[in-house]
């Protein structure tokens, strides 16, 4: 049979959104397939701290909406869609606060917002510029390599959603080992690559080709000599020169490609996420043969917790969205202590006004979330399961979803293969 990226997709998330080890891995595609429906393409701004992303950006969007030459704080990025000029900060805990532009650098620049002790999650713009209508979603960066050893992983991680990048270099510093790595790594998730060489105003037109012509060769090394020739966009996100060339050059090209490059980039992610929910079913595995004493330990452990956060539901009065994903949170973290696997909950985002949630509602919620879990965790982990016939189908299904995930990986890496 064909391949077809949207099949391997949508088989994936139906195998996936099947098994209680994997719903971490099914949620994150349901976002890959929920962009394919709506051919939404995510754009990236990348590249090393000062390069000038923020200012490009600026550029680009024909707005000084983005803070530029602030140290950013590392684990939020700013996304930027078309629509009414207006800015939102969102917080890991699911809380959503509409603020002024000129207030942004409250919550993502690291002087303001030390070691994001606001927990930031992601800033989202709306602007009615040219460049963001057919669905693109646009994404500042705070950049790899800057400011936080820590900070790496987390620059990995909105790289790994980017399905097109801008990679930004700039002419006072020649490009380095961090870069290299860096792109290395976002050759493996995203599908499009833009080139571009930021501050020319600073150099003279000789020292510019030269930059250009330097970068050109590493660069062709690391995208492979038998992929298409490298190209470089020299621009000045200061003077505004050579944006336009670099605009719409990527306009015409998301535009014409935009499903090829959605579908194509879809598969690279769906890549990384069966290897995620293969690792997932191996701590499943080894929680499932833990030693009884130390399972337990463990279940005593959460149950005292699951008491405690009874009692502290209780005193909660207000906020009860936030309340809600709070307790998630802290679940979560808990399980992964007491039993080494991560289990994830969707954390349902809440602007301040749309909350109606009531005491007795938000009690009842908490008991029933309590109450699954701890259920939850008694079958997958089949804890003190006597029925031979229940623990030898758990097996039998962990075995027959880690086939079927391996088996379309395969077919992608031969899709891939061809693709070359
Ligand atoms: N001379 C010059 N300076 C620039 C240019 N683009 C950005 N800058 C400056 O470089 C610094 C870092 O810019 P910013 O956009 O915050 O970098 P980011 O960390 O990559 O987002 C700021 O002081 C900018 O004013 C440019 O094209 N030419
Ligand atoms: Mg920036």
């Amino acid at each position: 049979m064909e391949f077809n990226e949207v099949q391997a997709v949508n088989r994936a998330y139906e195998l996936l959104s099947e098994e209680e080890a994997c719903k971490g891995q099914a949620h994150h595609l349901r976002i890959i397939k929920d962009k394919l429906e709506k051919e939404t393409l995510t754009l990236s701004i990348i590249g090393q701290f000062k390069r000038g992303k923020s200012t490009l950006a600026n550029y680009i969007l024909g707005d000084e909406i983005l803070p530029v030459g602030i140290v950013p704080i590392t684990s939020a990025v700013t996304r930027v869609y078309y629509g009414d000029k207006s800015a939102e900060v969102h917080f890991f805990n699911g809380d959503v606060k509409p603020i002024e532009f000129e207030n942004l650098s409250e919550y993502i620049s690291e002087q303001q917002n030390n070691n994001n002790k606001l927990g930031v999650s992601s800033v989202v713009i709306k602007t009615p510029s040219k460049f963001l209508k057919n669905g693109i979603e646009f994404v500042d960066t705070p950049g790899v390599g800057s400011f936080h050893k820590n900070n790496t992983e987390v620059a990995y991680q909105y790289m790994k959603e980017s399905d097109g990048v801008i990679f930004l270099l700039s002419v006072d510093s020649p490009i380095n080992e961090i870069e290299i790595e860096f792109l290395k790594a976002t050759k493996e998730y995203a599908s499009k690559f833009y080139f571009a060489v930021n501050k020319s105003d600073l150099v003279s037109e000789v020292e510019l080709a030269q930059y250009i012509g330097y970068c050109q060769g590493v660069l062709q090394q690391i995208m492979g000599y038998d992929s298409q020739p490298v190209k470089i966009f020299p621009v000045s996100a200061k003077t505004g020169e050579g944006i336009k060339e670099l605009t719409t050059s990527v306009s015409k090209d998301l535009k014409k490609n935009a499903r090829a490059i959605l579908e194509h980039s879809s598969i690279l992610k769906l890549r990384d996420i069966i290897d995620e929910a293969n690792d997932q079913l191996r701590f499943y595995w080894k929680a499932m043969n833990m030693e009884y004493k130390d399972l337990d330990v463990a279940f005593s452990s959460i149950d005292e917790y699951i008491d405690e956060i009874k009692n502290e539901a209780n005193k909660q009065d207000s906020n009860f969205e936030i309340g809600f994903n709070e307790i998630k949170i802290a679940l979560s973290e808990k399980v992964q202590e007491f039993f080494g696997i991560k289990y994830v909950y969707e954390i349902e985002e809440s602007s301040p006004f749309k909350r109606t949630m009531t005491k007795s509602e938000f009690q009842e919620k908490v008991n029933n979330l309590l109450e699954d879990l701890r259920n939850t965790l008694d079958s997958i982990l089949l804890y003190r399961e006597e029925n031979a016939y229940i623990v030898v189908r758990r097996i039998a299904n962990i075995n027959l979803l880690s086939n079927r995930l391996r088996e379309i990986k395969r077919q992608i890496n031969e899709q891939l293969e061809k693709g070359k």
